[in-house]
C-alpha cells in the first residue's frame, strides 16, 4: 500500500510544504530539498510567511542567502526579492568574531526566523531544522 504523502498544501498558492526535523547547515538543508525535487522554502507574501511560521514554530532555515554579495539577498529559486519581513535592525551582518556557526565563524549570510515571531534575521551557518517547498506535484 502506498504511504500517505506527508506534505501539507497551502490553500493560498497550492504549493506543498514539508517540515524536516533534522538539524543541518544551510547548504545541506538547501541540497536536501533540491534532491527531493523541491526547494528550501521561499516566502513571497505575508500569508505564506504566516503559513510557514505556524508549521515550523520558527528557528528554521528560510531559502535565501547573501553569501555571494553581502547585502544582496537572493532566494534559492531565483524568484524576485519582493516581500520581506525583517525584524527591527535586521539584516545586520552582526557580531564577528564571537558569532560563530557550525562551519566556523562565517558572516551572517543565511536567513531564518528571528526571536520575534515570524520576523526575519540573518545568522551565520548554524545547524537548524527547515522546511521544503514544492510548487507543483
Ligand atoms: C543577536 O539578540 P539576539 O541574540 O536574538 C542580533 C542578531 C544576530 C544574533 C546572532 C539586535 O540576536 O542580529 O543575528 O544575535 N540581534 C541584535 O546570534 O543585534
Ligand atoms: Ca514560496
Ligand atoms: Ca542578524
Amino acid at each position: 500500500t502506498p504511504t500517505r504523502d506527508p506534505r501539507i498544501t497551502n490553500p493560498q498558492n497550492q504549493h506543498l510544504y514539508l517540515y524536516v526535523n533534522k538539524d543541518k547547515v544551510w547548504h545541506d538543508a538547501r541540497d536536501y530539498c533540491a534532491a527531493r525535487g523541491g526547494h528550501l522554502v521561499t516566502i513571497d507574501s505575508a500569508s505564506e510567511n504566516d503559513f510557514v511560521f505556524r508549521l515550523t514554530g520558527g528557528n528554521t532555515w528560510l531559502g535565501a542567502t547573501d553569501e555571494v554579495l553581502e547585502g544582496a539577498w537572493v532566494w534559492v529559486t531565483g524568484e524576485t526579492w519582493g516581500y520581506s519581513n525583517w525584524d527591527e535592525g535586521e539584516p545586520n551582518n552582526c557580531c564577528p568574531p564571537e558569532n560563530c556557526g557550525a562551519t566556523g565563524c562565517t558572516p551572517e549570510h543565511y536567513l531564518t526566523f528571528s526571536d520575534s515571531p515570524a520576523t526575519w534575521n540573518d545568522v551565520p551557518n548554524l545547524t537548524m531544522r527547515f522546511m521544503c517547498e514544492w510548487e507543483t506535484e
